[in-house]
């Protein structure tokens, strides 16, 4: 590549044996899901696909996926027998004669593919399963490829897999002269795989160092922005939920129903958020609905209210019934995740809601009436914000490859289960028109405004 290339985009193949993460390996890069057709069958990919990525409007870096070699041992004893008598063609002009010649359109038509994307490419990334010996069919491929005179880097695909072969991998490519490699797992990358992927490049081809940095720079600041509205919507969440209550009269049979809906909202912001999150990290609703976000033994959508899930994520759940309801009125009562104002015990225990509440609710019956409302525990905040966090982390150490839906892991995550609840947490309980799940909210308040914008700050820390 001379200079006057450096003001076009820089022309990258990915090339390599059938089913090694070709097609995966271009999805991670380009955090597009959807990019071309990704199995675990051979051969998906047939025809040359490619992609484009630009900062600030200008295309920068090229990609192209191509189809699989499939054939590379009986391709190199072709090319070897295209030298004639007294020639000794070099790589690029054997490959040149192979491409003009009729083979190239029918026996070798997809190796033929393959050589004509890599020769009007500036580098190729070779693309290796690592879990795979160096076979010699592997090796023959190389040969074939590294013939086109093209700067090559291998890239080391699925090295989080226990049984890789990275030793062997690094002396076979050091044989072929190949000494620059990166690991990339397009499943699982590593945090920084994308930037060293392009600073190898760099190295490779020192005229698109600009344009390589460029897109490091972008990528950076990208993330940047991804986590603070990622912070944002899980603030939001938590604004929303505490800030939200329902009213309703003690004496009526309608606790029930309340707190049914109340639980349904909150199941449902919480369904908003995760969804958000997914699309702002660009992976699909399915990658992780809230009923296979598998949390513990239990479900994402169903395990919120559930006081087993509180107590497994080791979050404090206040005083509830024990505590609070034998020591007279004035005590909130905790029902698996609805606080109701102490008169509302009334209430249900009229409308049969509270088998456990039941001894106590002679005493309090008499005391007790009116107009009581409900509200989210500060349990269930701590759980919100923590399952939230966590879905979080998942998706930055996902990559765009990833088939399998999102996993949990236990959370180890302290600042959240104990501990004061943030201030801005407590204004917006005091606060019913800071919550959208709340009728008549008025969300574009400067205070709530505010208390976002601080709570945001500390929600990732
Ligand atoms: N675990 C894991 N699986 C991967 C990785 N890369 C690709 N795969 C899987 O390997 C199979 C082949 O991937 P694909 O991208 O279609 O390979 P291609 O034929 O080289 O384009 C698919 O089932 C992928 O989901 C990886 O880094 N880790
Ligand atoms: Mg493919």
């Amino acid at each position: 590549m001379t200079e006057k290339d450096a003001n076009r985009p820089l022309k990258l193949a990915v090339v390599g044996h059938t089913n090694v993460g070709k097609t995966s390996l271009l999805r991670t890069l380009t955090r597009d899901v959807g990019f071309g057709e990704v199995s675990h069958r051979p051969s998906t990919t047939r025809h040359v696909e490619g992609a484009r990525l630009s900062v600030d409007g200008e295309a920068l870096l090229e990609l192209y996926d191509t189809p699989g070699l499939e054939d590379a041992i009986a391709l190199l004893d072709y090319l070897e027998r295209l030298d004639r008598p007294g020639e000794r063609l070099d790589g690029p002009a054997r490959l040149a004669r192979f491409l003009e010649g009729s083979e190239a359109r029918q026996r070798f038509e997809q190796e033929a593919k393959v050589m004509r994307q890599l020769l009007a490419s500036d580098a190729g990334l070779y693309v290796i399963d690592a879990r795979e010996p160096v076979l010699a069919k592997y090796r023959d491929e190389l040969a074939v490829i590294a013939s086109c005179g093209k700067p090559l880097l291998p890239v080391l695909n699925f090295v989080s897999s226990a049984q890789h072969r990275e030793p062997d991998w690094r002396e076979a490519l050091a044989r072929l002269g190949l000494h620059a490699l990166v690991r990339f797992d397009s499943v699982a990358p590593p945090e920084d795989g994308e930037r060293r992927l392009y600073e190898s490049l760099a190295l490779l081809l020192e005229t698109s160092r600009e344009r390589l940095e460029r897109l490091i720079a972008d990528q950076q600041a990208q993330r940047q922005v991804r986590r603070t509205s990622a912070a944002r919507l899980i603030a939001e969440l938590l604004i929303d939920c505490a800030a939200c209550r329902r009213s309703v009269a003690t004496e009526s049979d309608q606790v029930q129903k309340a707190i049914e809906e109340l639980r349904k909202a909150v199941r449902q912001r919480e369904q908003r958020c995760v969804e958000a999150l997914l699309t702002l990290y660009g992976f699909r609703r399915e990658d992780a609905s809230a009923n296979d976000l598998p949390l513990m033994d239990g479900r994402w959508g169903d395990d919120l209210f559930n006081p087993e899930t509180l107590k497994l994520l080791g979050v404090r759940v206040g005083g509830g019934i024990a505590a609070g309801a034998a020591a007279g009125a004035g005590v909130d009562l905790l029902v698996g995740g609805i606080t109701m104002g102490a008169a509302a015990l009334v209430g249900a225990i009229a409308g049969g809601a509270l088998q456990t509440a039941r001894s106590y609710g002679g005493r309090l019956l008499g005391k007790l009436k009116g107009q009581r409302e409900l509200t989210v525990d500060d349990a269930v905040l701590r759980l919100l914000a923590l399952r939230q966090r966590q879905l979080l982390l998942a998706l930055e150490a996902r990559g765009h490859a990833a088939m399998d839906s999102i996993k949990l892991d236990a959370l180890q995550d302290k600042t959240w289960r104990e501990g004061k609840l943030p201030e801005a947490l407590k204004k917006a309980r005091a606060h019913p028109q800071w919550s959208s799940l709340n009728p008549h909210s008025k969300l574009n308040q400067t205070e709530r405004q505010e208390q976002l914008e601080t709570l945001s700050e500390t929600v990732l820390v």
